[in-house]
């Protein structure tokens, strides 16, 4: 046991007593033994690389180049986006897409080119690969994007020494167990995003970022990597374009970043790189090309559309670990009522179990559960239960028995459940990667939905085993379904929240089939929004801990997650009163919009801290309220074409250098810019400006970008600008929409889309389109197709009627 083991096991035994701690002592030496057993240390590897080119086959949108030692297959797939898969890597099977295989692009060839190699020109993007397996990405123009470097395999001599069963020391070599590393470059003005959520972001600046859902345990910062959602996602933005690159491999990696640095006019440019290496599975990826909304739209046709949350997710909900029961709950909704704040849903955490049990309702604390969900149902605030993966081991326990016959649970190379402990006590983990236990598991929902649940959070999905010592989830060497494929949590781990997640979203589809369900996961992998969203899981209290939740819905944003946010407050103490309000402030424009605490982190209800905050807190969910049609506009465009409500500054001019490096605001949607305070103390920042015409949303004052503008920020609100000629749906004062416009620069066009609320079941959307204009200083504001707006006008800017 190490320094940091020993720590991890004074806070283990801290968090959970004395007789959990103490077997979390003993699971860590079982995990410990039973890996060790399984993966013998020494292994005798074979380094590989693919070797010179030996000929190709073309194939329908692509086709096969032949290494001595590999080969590779490129197809280009209808949309432009572009699979390279060694060592006869095929896309399918994945966890991370949609359905179907995307069809394939006929009109893209393999050709030999003049060096030697071959290359696939399409539409969007040109894939050149060179005589040793160098891969360079193109655009159709010919400008570098990225340049793959061939790739290096460590396969294992013999067979079946990873002791991970029969079938896969039957697997080709490469496909499995081998460790490989791949090299790329990238231009020297790049900038890398993505990853899933990372804290240290949204640019991921040069480092290691570890690819292996982690519960940072506790509490974590800017300099915490990594946490529960990671995903082998890159976006990268530079001059000659923008490109996301995604590795299909769920196995345990890391990825070691550089920016590059320019030559300042010698010529000698240093290239940024990447450097990913990844302990087995296979080496493939897809490439996408275009600008950010392009390949944004391209990824989630290729992993899914977003989940469309239902309408009252979009408001503000307030959450607590630690609410006393019943009365407390009532308390707290009746508090927000007495001062007129609105309050859409109420989060219950794992104290309202009885004994921590998944399932089960503590009923001491809470004994009609359903007449207290109806009552407050009838006051418009919903409630959201959190589900825990792990189900106490007790014989007698029904979700034990249940999952016990119908054998749903991990178990291990020698066929035993695999047993870990979590806040229940000594608990097993339902295999989420075999349909069969899914579709169990997303049964047990009746028993939320009976409770008067409108919706579910899921924890400790990493999944979480609280360890001594070693890492706190499950023994590599722990077998999975996988499909029907079989494997081990190596393969597994990654994507055990992601599985999860559509457990419970196919489940809740099913026990309520006229309701989309409202489902946030803290771990999950590329394409987890299609089942739902997801949260900064325990970022800390302090000033750091509110930029790094920024950075993480940004980041996940860009990995086509759309729906998250953070715990306002931070989760692990109590903040000052203004670091509360300013995180309040910056929540009120990010989609999930919540407060919660820790049990032992004090409240978050906004008239704990003195009547000041209290009022300007109100301010913003006012706002917020006033905002909730844009915000469902939003959630729709995210749905149909992938584009984050939540932006970076750059999204619309990738090409701006200073655009690209701002950090500390963002764009929500096309209309507003959102410059958050994130320093104690300030009541005035910089914000840097895109292109075009912006009005301070408060003062009606206007700045034009591009460039570097100081604003007033005082402790009331936080500067909102609002772009020239944007049309937005906002709630007028009767409740009902009306298009908030902001004068057109003259002889500018300016417009936005509005998509109407079409209630939380599964009507398809209406898209309307605005444009305005300004007619002999008049503005005027008409549907694309010329017809008059339907709703009421607002105009806003300096025109503005008083
Ligand atoms: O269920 C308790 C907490 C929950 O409040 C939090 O939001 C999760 O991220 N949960 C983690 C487990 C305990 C963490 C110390």
């Amino acid at each position: 046991m190490n320094g940091r083991d020993l720590v991890r096991s004074i806070r283990v035994v801290r968090a959970v007593g004395p007789v959990q701690g103490l077997r979390s002592v003993r699971t860590a030496w079982r995990r410990r033994r039973a890996d060790a057993s399984a993966f013998p240390r020494r292994v005798a590897e074979r380094a590989r690389v693919p070797g010179a080119v030996r000929g190709a086959e073309p194939q329908p949108g692509g086709g096969v180049i032949h290494f001595a030692r590999s080969s590779l297959r490129v197809r280009v797939a209808a949309g432009g986006a572009v699979f390279c898969g060694w060592d006869e890597a095929a896309p399918e099977p994945s966890y991370a897409l949609a359905g179907a295989c995307p069809e394939v692009d006929a009109r893209a060839v393999l050709e030999p080119d003049r060096e030697g190699g071959w290359r696939v020109v399409s539409e969007r993007v040109w894939v050149a690969v060179s005589r040793h397996g160098a891969v360079e990405v193109r655009t159709p123009g010919g400008v570098m994007l990225r340049r793959e470097l061939p790739p290096r395999w460590w396969d294992r001599v013999g067979q079946g020494e990873d002791g991970a069963g029969e079938e896969d020391g039957a697997r080709p070599q490469g496909a499995g167990g081998s460790r490989w590393v791949l090299r790329s470059e990238v231009a020297a003005d790049a900038r890398f995003f993505g990853l899933g959520g990372r804290a240290g972001g949204p640019r991921l600046r040069g480092g290691t970022y570890r690819l292996w859902n982690t519960d940072p345990g506790g509490a974590f910062g800017p300099g915490d990597d990594p946490l529960s959602l990671t995903m082998p996602v890159q976006l990268v933005v530079a001059d000659a374009g923008t490109h996301l690159v995604f590795h299909d491999n769920s196995w345990d990696g890391r990825v070691a970043l550089r920016e590059g640095e320019e030559g300042a006019g010698s010529g000698h440019d240093r290239p940024g790189t990447c450097e990913l290496r990844m302990d087995g599975g296979p080496l493939r990826y897809w490439v996408l090309v275009g600008t950010p909304a392009r390949v944004l739209l391209g990824w989630t046709a290729l992993t899914g559309a977003p989940a469309l949350p239902p309408r009252w997710a979009l408001g503000h909900q307030h959450a607590r670990w630690g609410f006393g029961g019943e009365g407390e709950v009532r308390r707290v909704v009746a508090g927000y009522r007495a001062r007129g704040l609105p309050l859409s849903a109420l989060h219950l955490d794992i104290d309202h179990y009885d004994g921590h049990r998944v399932f089960t309702v503590d009923r001491a604390r809470y004994p009609d559960l359903p007449g207290l969900a109806r009552e407050l149902r009838a006051d418009g605030v919903r409630l959201v239960s959190i589900v825990d993966p792990a189900v106490k081991a007790a014989p007698g326990d029904a979700v034990y028995e249940g999952g016990a016959a119908a054998d749903a649970f991990v178990r291990d190379a020698r066929g035993r459940e695999v047993r870990g402990v979590v806040w229940p006590g000594e608990s097993v983990f339902p295999d989420f990667t075999d349909a069969r236990v899914r579709k169990w598991w997303g049964a047990l929902y009746a028993e939320r939905v009976a409770q008067g649940f409108a919706g579910v959070w899921h924890d400790m999905n990493e999944p979480v085993s609280f360890a001594a010592f070693g890492e706190p989830t499950l023994p590599r060497s722990a077998r999975h379904a996988l499909e029907g494929r079989g494997g081990d949590h190596r393969e597994a781990h990654n994507v055990y929240g992601l599985a999860m997640a559509r457990a419970g979203y196919e489940g809740l589809c099913e026990l309520r089939p006229d309701e989309r369900p409202f489902l946030f996961s803290r771990s999950g992998w590329a394409g987890l929004q299609r089942y739902g969203g997801t949260w900064s899981g325990d970022v800390a209290t302090g000033w750091p801990g509110l930029r790094a939740s920024l950075s993480l819905v940004m980041g996940l944003g860009l990995c086509g997650v759309p729906y998250s946010g953070p715990d306002v407050g931070g989760f692990s103490a109590v903040p000052s009163p203004e670091l509360y309000l300013r995180w309040f402030q910056l929540a009120a424009y990010l989609p999930l919009f919540r407060t919660h605490s820790a049990i032992w982190a004090g409240r978050r209800e906004p008239w704990e801290f003195g009547p000041q905050v209290l009022a300007h807190a109100r301010t913003a969910l006012c706002e917020r309220e006033r905002l909730l049609p844009y915000f469902d506009t939003l959630g729709q465009l995210a749905r149909l074409t992938g584009a984050p409500y939540v932006r970076p500054v750059w999204w619309n001019a990738p090409r701006d250098r200073a655009l690209r490096d701002c950090e500390d605001a963002f764009l929500l949607g096309d209309a507003l810019l959102v410059a958050p305070v994130l320093e104690a103390g300030a009541t005035r920042r910089a914000v840097r400006l895109p292109r075009g015409r912006w009005y301070d949303t408060v003062t009606g004052r206007a700045y034009e970008g591009p460039g570097q503008v100081v604003v007033e920020a005082p402790l009331s609100r936080i500067p909102v600008l609002a772009r020239a000629g944007a049309v937005l749906p906002v709630a007028g004062a009767d409740g009902g929409t009306e298009l908030e416009v902001w004068e057109p620069a003259a002889g500018r066009r300016g417009g936005g889309l509005v998509v109407p609320d079409a209630g939380d079941g599964w009507g398809r959307p209406t898209v309307e389109r605005y444009v305005s204009r300004l007619e002999d200083g008049r503005v005027v504001v008409e549907r694309q197709d010329g017809s008059a707006a339907g709703y009421p006008v607002r105009v806003r800017g300096p025109g503005e009627a008083p």
